[in-house]
């Protein structure tokens, strides 16, 4: 479990609307500490301590210093936008694409060439632990994660294989092939949180309300912890897994988390989620936390133990910094749908992101979701190179190390 400050034990935050001071408890220079004093803790060859991932751009933001340049990525960078993802996809299963560690390698390194971007998001699903434990998932073109048996009662959780750690070699393998081609941009590591990953696993495949595993949380609570407990060890040892193999920072995806109100966020998912992002807390990387729909819930996600919180494209960044105390990096929020706007509508917009994040203790710059199939990734090119005009932002002076 994290020691770290914003913690399941942490007192409830999520109601303060009072602004806090930067001094207050602020959490960058805390993932600047964590960085600096538990590097010993990976190997020698690993990037944060060979390849000087540590002072990368993304890094820097992350953990509340000026970066060189303004860092920026896209979630689902690697993927159905690219025309050489396609081809080289082509005839190959998406889970046996994640499972080829030469395939997965060059998937992820494939938008980093083409658009200059800060980082690397490892290719790879959030159900991919849960297929090498041995569940019945399989994500089918068009639709998304399906598994065979939806895990419904007690006996149905009980009856879930447990992670053996050698099954995830294959993402070992594909994380030391990737990282050893990137040099000093970072590569970061994620997993689906508990709740993300338990929905699919309730309703048996993609849903709109989630209203399953919803249910069960009041219904069965016994059920729901267990297999929470079991998404947030099995999503714990995919991140352990990818940082010791040479990931600099993670995400953990609660795309779903929106669906949740507060009070059920905070009695039946942060302790999970909590520990799952506990699994690298004595490990240099900071870790981010990103969900949509989860204006409600930034502090909470915040409070899970997480260094910079995502925030999707409904609210504004300034709007997320003050509800997070104006003590938290954010990450975001360009919202996809411009992407397809004229350019001069989606600069614009982009403008208006980087003076809201500016605001922050550190800003990196994200989409507020996922790349769209159809975006020209012409279009993602130009819109890193105009991140990269920007004067850096510099963080308050308060949260400075
Ligand atoms: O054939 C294909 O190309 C399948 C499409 C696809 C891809 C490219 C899926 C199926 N997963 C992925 C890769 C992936 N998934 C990545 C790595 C690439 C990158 O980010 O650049 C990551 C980080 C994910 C994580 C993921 N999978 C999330 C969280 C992120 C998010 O977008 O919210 C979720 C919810 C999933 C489940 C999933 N896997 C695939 C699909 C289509 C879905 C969503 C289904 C649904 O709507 O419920």
């Amino acid at each position: 479990m994290a020691t770290t400050p914003g913690t399941a034990s942490t007192p409830d935050t999520s109601t303060a609307a009072a602004p806090r001071t930067p001094e207050d408890v602020p959490d960058a220079p805390t993932a600047l500490r964590r960085l600096t004093a538990s590097l010993g803790a990976l190997p020698a060859s690993h990037p944060l301590r060979a390849a000087g991932t540590a002072d990368a751009p993304l890094l820097q933001a992350l953990t509340g210093r000026t970066p060189s340049r303004r860092p920026v990525w896209f979630m689902r960078q690697a993927g159905r936008s690219l025309p050489e993802y396609r081809s080289l996809r082509e005839g190959t299963a998406m889970l046996d694409a994640c499972l080829d560690p030469a395939m997965a390698a060059e998937i992820t390194l494939q938008p980093v060439r083409r658009h200059d971007v800060d980082a690397a998001i490892f290719f790879s699903d959030i159900v991919v632990p849960m297929r090498v434990a041995g569940v019945d998932v399989d994500i089918v073109p068009g639709r998304g994660p399906v598994l065979e048996r939806p895990v419904r009662t007690g006996a149905d959780v009980a009856a879930l294989p447990e992670l053996d750690d050698a099954a995830l070699d294959p993402i070992r393998e594909a994380v030391a092939a990737t990282v050893a081609q990137l040099g000093a941009t970072p590569l970061i590591g994620f997993a689906g949180a508990p709740f993300t990953v338990a929905a699919y696993m309730v309703e048996g495949g993609p849903s709109r309300d989630h209203l399953l595993p919803r249910t069960m949380m009041h219904a069965d609570p016994a059920a729901w912890a267990g297999l929470a407990e079991w998404a947030a060890r099995t999503s714990g040892a995919f991140l352990r897994a990818q940082v010791e193999a040479g990931a600099s920072a993670v995400q953990l995806f609660d795309s779903w988390a929106g669906s949740l109100s507060l009070a059920d966020y905070r009695a039946h998912v942060l302790e999970h989620s909590a520990t799952a992002l506990g699994a690298v807390a004595d490990l240099p990387v900071p870790r981010i936390h990103f969900g949509t729909g989860t204006g409600e819930l930034l502090a909470a996600m915040r409070d899970a133990g997480a260094d910079a919180v995502g925030v999707d494209y409904r609210i504004p960044l300034a709007e997320a910094n003050r509800r997070l105390g104006g003590r938290t990096v954010l990450q975001g929020n360009i919202d996809p749908a411009l992407l397809t706007a004229p350019w001069e509508v989606l600069a614009q917009h982009v403008r208006e992101v980087l003076r809201g994040g500016a605001q922050a203790p550190g800003h990196v710059v994200n989409l507020g979701h996922g790349v769209p199939p159809g975006t020209d990734p012409q279009v993602l090119t130009d819109l890193v190179a105009l991140v990269h005009e920007q004067p850096p932002a510099r963080p308050l002076a308060g949260t400075r190390a």
